[in-house]
């Protein structure tokens, strides 16, 4: 039997990965997120190159990119699956902002507030960062966060020079 439709909410994930195979582990992820009925995915924004924020000095470069999804999950279910996929792809938690093979956040949960020690939502840094923002713009022009249209956050965003679209030349297949 499928799920009622109503119970159905639509969630935006922020992927990011600055170690190993970042694009192969970008497809990955997106494939391990979404398998499950609990979480399908709607639309997937381009892959962006970006020049790393905060954390230690010299880091490689991250791809980013974000996806929408429909999910029956609780907001700390997500989180959870998001973690569990992050496992998968190896994620060591060492540095805070630190170089990691994948990177999964929720950056919003349907027109959700919430702040615990857990998640806080929307992301609290989601409107500051153009990694996030400007793909979330590319992919849904629409969008919004916070009353605010994500593609005027992204004009604005501090870290918008450090981005380009990402060729794919480092794909062997
Ligand atoms: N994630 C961070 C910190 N800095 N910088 C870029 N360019 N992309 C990220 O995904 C990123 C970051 C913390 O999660
Ligand atoms: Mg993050
Ligand atoms: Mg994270």
């Amino acid at each position: 039997m499928s799920t009622p439709p109503e119970r159905r909410v639509r969630a935006v994930l922020a992927l990011g990965s600055n170690l190993g195979e970042r694009s192969d582990t970008l497809a990955s992820a997106v494939a391990d997120l979404t398998r499950t009925d609990a979480v399908r995915l709607v639309r997937a924004s381009p892959v962006v190159q970006t020049r790393a924020v905060g954390g230690p000095a010299d880091q490689p470069d991250y791809l980013n990119m974000v996806i929408e999804v429909e999910t029956v999950l609780e907001p700390l279910a997500l989180l959870r699956h998001c973690q569990a996929v992050e496992q998968l792809h190896h994620r060591v938690r060492e540095v805070r902002w630190g170089p990691r093979t994948l990177d999964v956040d929720i950056v919003a949960y349907a027109d959700m507030a919430l702040d615990t020690a857990e998640l806080t939502l929307p992301h609290p840094r989601a409107a500051e960062r153009a990694f996030v923002l400007q793909p979330w713009a590319w992919m849904d022009p629409q969008a919004t966060l916070g009353g605010a249209r994500v593609s005027d956050l992204a004009a604005r965003a501090a870290d918008r020079g450090g981005l380009a679209l990402f060729e794919p030349t480092e794909r062997r297949t």
